[in-house]
């Protein structure tokens, strides 16, 4: 699986991407860029093309945090992303809310960047095993860190994880294709020279490291 991470500010350029890309990715990743510059209605308007994950990294109380993931599902997200580290009590709340629009959750373990060990990478086992436990459907692991991968693929065995990182952060797919079910790519498909050669090449990297792994 393939996700682009349509981290763009203009609705022009992002759709113009998506259809350059569409025969190569699986579904469309939103985060706060595109949705704060163009509305809420690009989520609805995404979602005709491919699935969308709204990764609002969801992070509040549960009622707050409820609120969120009814909006993004209402809109016609497929799928939302929150953060584990808020707690099962809200992982419950945003799982309760999916299961009326037959919608999935994604957990984050840990962050991809450096400073993630600060805080993050001591609690990413118990995250993943929460998000097991309460039925979440996948997981959000490090391709910049293979070692944290590997260890929150143990623990959440039949899960999926989808890998960000890939590309502009320094994360290999190679490394990383074995331990998971998708990757999540950005700047180095929507800001190459040829979008749809970019995608393409990066699709069948996956799929020949998934292959050979
Ligand atoms: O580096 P890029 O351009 O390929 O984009 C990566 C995307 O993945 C971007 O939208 C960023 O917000 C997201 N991401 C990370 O880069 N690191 C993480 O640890 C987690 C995410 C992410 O997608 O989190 C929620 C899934």
């Amino acid at each position: 699986m393939l996700v682009l991470a349509l981290d763009l500010t203009s609705r022009k350029k992002a759709l113009e991407i998506v259809e350059k890309t569409k025969d190569f990715i699986d579904a469309i990743k939103v985060n706060y860029p595109i949705v704060l510059s163009c509305g809420i209605g690009i989520v609805k308007e995404l979602s005709k093309v491919k699935p969308v994950i709204a990764d609002f990294k969801i992070a509040d109380i549960p009622y707050t945090s409820s609120l969120i993931a009814e909006i993004a599902f209402k809109n016609g997200a497929n799928a939302v992303i929150c953060h584990g580290f808020v707690g099962r009590d809200v992982l419950k709340e945003i799982l309760r809310v999916a299961e009326n629009y037959d919608g999935k959750v994604y957990v984050v373990t840990e962050l991809t960047n450096d400073g993630a060990k600060e805080f993050m990478k001591p609690f990413a086992r118990k995250i993943a095993e929460i998000a097991k436990e309460i039925g979440c459907h996948g997981l959000i692991a490090p391709a910049t860190k293979p070692e944290r991968v590997k260890e929150v693929r143990e623990v959440a065995k039949n899960l999926e994880i989808l890998s960000p990182g890939i590309g502009v952060q320094k994360g290999k797919l190679e490394e990383i294709a074995k331990y998971v079910d998708g990757i999540i790519v950005g700047r180095s498909i929507y800001n190459a020279d040829d979008p749809k050669k970019a995608a393409r090449e990066i699709k069948e990297r996956f799929r020949k490291a998934k292959l050979t792994s």
